[in-house]
């Protein structure tokens, strides 16, 4: 993991400040790569805890196709609940106090918080045990699950990406257009965050699996070793699926930045020496599609202490 505290050191140093959309401020640098050999072990962030439960819960929830953060709360991932939350504060329904803006607001004011983290309860269980209630308000609309599994055509039919390109892989190994696109310039006017994970291709070569990602934008602190872990999960379980070998994890990234109040977090975080990498075991049989998380987990994981840093939203 040395080319992760590589990257932050180097935008450290000769990054560019740059004002964002969540008006924290960054420093920023464009254009950067990391690559992952797989074989050496499953490429976690060890410099800090990164909560594995959270990873393999969501991009398990996108492989089903999934859009409705029910099935999240249910593996208790809380990572997309403001997204719907929105939603439903900013609805008809919505009878409580006064939500507006309220990511920012529950940072800089204490009697606030409270007020948006009990709202925020109601709204989560209301999902988990109210059907109706999640159909309406816990579901997220043309976010990563729909446009991999249910990408819409103009004719009126749905594109499974993901299906056609592991029969791809399968069939046509030495295809140069195993590729999935998230990013689907017809719906990005209508979305909160438009896909960060844009676009990803796999190629196969020797028995082995490989992945590249083209991420367009990358909170390097918090969400990249998040991506990380998440895509090299993703090139083990095709991988698994297509009869391979898993290979190297390429991560190209856009718009690499660390949000300004970061960086004493990042500071802390380049005085520690990477720890060993742990292992991924599979368990059971099941098809890429039907896996669930208890099928998933790490071995040897032993990651410096979490290190706390607020979300730019
Ligand atoms: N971000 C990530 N990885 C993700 C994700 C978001 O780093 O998987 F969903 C960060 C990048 C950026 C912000 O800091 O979230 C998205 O903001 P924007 O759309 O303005 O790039």
């Amino acid at each position: 993991m040395q080319q992760y505290l590589d990257l932050l050191h180097n935008v450290l140093e000769n990054g560019t400040e740059k004002s964002d959309r969540t008006g924290t401020g960054t420093i920023s640098s464009f254009g950067h790569q990391m690559k992952f050999d797989l074989s050496e072990g499953f490429p976690m962030v060890t410099t800090k805890r990164v909560p594995f439960g959270l990873i393999k819960s969501e991009l398990i929830w996108f492989l089903k196709g999934d859009t409705n953060i029910k099935y999240l709360l249910e593996h208790n991932n809380h990572i997309w609940d403001e997204w719907a939350f929105k939603k439903w504060v900013e609805s008809d329904e919505y009878a409580g106090p006064d939500m507006t803006n309220f990511g920012l607001r529950a940072q800089e004011d204490p009697e606030f918080k409270l007020l948006y983290e009990e709202q925020l309860a109601i709204f989560t269980q209301s999902i988990l045990e109210d059907e109706g209630f999640a159909e309406k308000f816990g579901e997220l609309g043309n976010i990563y699950g729909k446009q991999w599994r249910e990408w819409r055509t103009e004719a009126g039919n749905t594109i499974d990406q993901l299906k056609e390109v592991i029969e791809s892989i399968k069939h046509n190994p030495d295809s140069r257009r195993h590729i999935v696109t998230a990013w689907n310039p017809e719906d990005i006017p209508s979305m909160a965050l438009p896909p960060c994970h844009t676009l990803f291709q796999f190629y196969v070569a020797d028995g082995k699996l490989s992945c590249q990602l083209y991420q367009r934008s990358g909170d390097l602190f918090l969400g990249i070793p998040f991506n990380i872990a998440s895509y090299a999960l993703l090139t083990f379980l095709v991988a698994k699926e297509c009869g391979l070998t898993p290979g190297t994890f390429i991560h190209t990234i856009g718009d690499a930045h660390i949000y300004s109040n970061h960086l004493e977090q990042v500071r802390e975080q380049l005085t520690r020496a990477p720890k060993e990498l742990p292992t991924l075991v599979i368990s059971g049989e099941k098809d890429l599609f039907s896996i669930e998380p208890e099928d998933l987990s790490l071995e040897g994981y032993h990651p410096h202490p979490s290190i706390k840093a607020p979300v730019a939203v």
